[in-house]
């Protein structure tokens, strides 16, 4: 008997503990035996270590325990000290030092940790992205309140990053850079305005408030309608003619087909064969309180000499007139145009058709309009 069993059973036995775990047979036969575990010298009991049976000290047959040699890899284990290895890894002898409860050594920084390889032991590296910084052990000085970890790195939290936020824009955290991120709402998402009052349009991350397609000016001579008319314009009842040369006569009803008003040169007249200085149709001022593009739609019946007279029109915009459209000669019907005036800055706009010749006239009716609207797209004030 080795001097490790003869000192356990010393011990087990004068704790009385030796029954209680089963052991089927006396204390004295173990105790005395002394020597080579094989042969005793007043018994020849079998040494239970040696006899091919798992006595129930034993955690493998003749190895573990209390008692017997500890056993080798892969054999049954219940605690550590059953194994040569000294690694009792599920209920087996393990020479993979990994396999150990807590094999590395814990470490303070907040977002390291040490693993264990089985070949090249315990390393050092980052936790996961987007961990909280925390770490095996209390660090000093302590990790931000809500930091993440990046790279091994404890990174500060962000924020508050709500203030960022708005009709169009939402302030985020960004964990991978710690910073506040402002994301902008699809442009043209419809949206209200800070003050919740105006509906609008997110562009570029900002509400603007929209006004789409609002008429700035309307007029069909019926009524008030604020217009200048130089000689030979007239603002009145529509009224045919019976004197062009193309037959193309003053409309006999306005564009509405009632017994409305329009303006035209000389209604129910043709015009005479003197020339005409420029002479002009003159809106009144129009207020344009908006930035966005304007478009002019009007209606027009037109008999006009192209050797001889023009017809245009002429927008009035930060200070200046300027031509945007000359009308075609010849438009026997009521036809209406569209005239994209672009965009117009300006908070007050007038719009004149004005009519001049450079020579005689023979026999035209001249040029009827009525139905003259401005509209402004996507207006923004
Ligand atoms: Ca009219
Ligand atoms: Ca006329």
């Amino acid at each position: 008997m080795t001097p490790r069993l003869g000192h356990l059973l010393a011990l087990l036995g004068g704790l009385g503990l030796l029954g209680g775990l089963g052991l089927g047979c006396s204390i004295s036969e173990y105790f005395v035996t002394g020597g080579s575990p094989t042969g005793g010298t007043d018994t020849d009991a079998p040494d239970p270590c040696l006899n091919g049976v798992q006595e129930p000290w034993e955690s493998d047959v003749d190895c573990g325990g209390p008692i017997c040699e500890p056993c080798g890899v892969d054999f049954g284990c219940k605690v550590d000290s059953d194994c040569e290895t000294a690694i009792c890894a599920q209920g087996a002898c393990s020479d993979d030092p990994c396999e150990l409860p807590n094999p590395c050594p814990l470490v303070t920084a907040p977002c390291l940790t040490m693993s264990c390889d089985p070949e090249l032991g315990c390393l050092l590296g980052p936790v996961p992205d987007g961990d909280p910084c925390g770490g095996d052990l209390p660090a000093e000085p302590p990790p931000p309140a809500g930091g993440l970890c990046l790279d091994g790195l404890c990174l500060a939290p962000c924020g508050p990053c709500e203030p960022l936020s708005g009709p169009c824009r939402e302030g985020v955290c960004d964990p991978l850079s710690s910073e506040c991120l402002v994301l902008w709402t699809e442009d043209n998402t419809p949206c209200v305005t800070e003050g919740g009052v105006d509906q609008g349009l997110c562009v570029q991350g900002i509400c603007e408030s929209v006004i789409e397609d609002s008429v700035l000016f309307f007029t069909g001579f019926d009524g008030e309608h604020g217009f200048d008319a130089d000689e030979p314009w007239q603002i009145g009842d529509a009224l045919p003619s019976l004197c062009s040369a193309q037959a193309i006569e003053d409309p006999p009803a306005d564009v509405d087909m009632e017994s409305g008003a329009l303006a035209g040169l000389l209604i129910g007249e043709c015009l005479p064969a003197t020339p005409f200085a420029k002479s002009c149709l003159t809106s009144p001022l129009i207020e344009h309180p908006f930035s966005g593009t304007v478009d002019l739609s009007y209606w027009e019946v037109v008999d006009l000499p192209q050797e001889v007279a023009r017809g245009t029109i002429e927008l009035f915009a930060d200070g200046q007139w300027s031509e945007v459209h000359e009308t075609s000669p010849v438009i026997p019907e009521w036809t209406e145009q569209l005239i994209p005036l672009g965009p117009v800055e300006s908070p007050q706009i007038q719009l004149r058709f004005c009519f001049e010749t450079s020579g005689e006239l023979d026999s035209y009716s001249g040029w009827s309009v009525d139905n003259i609207e401005l509209t402004c797209n996507d207006c923004a004030p």
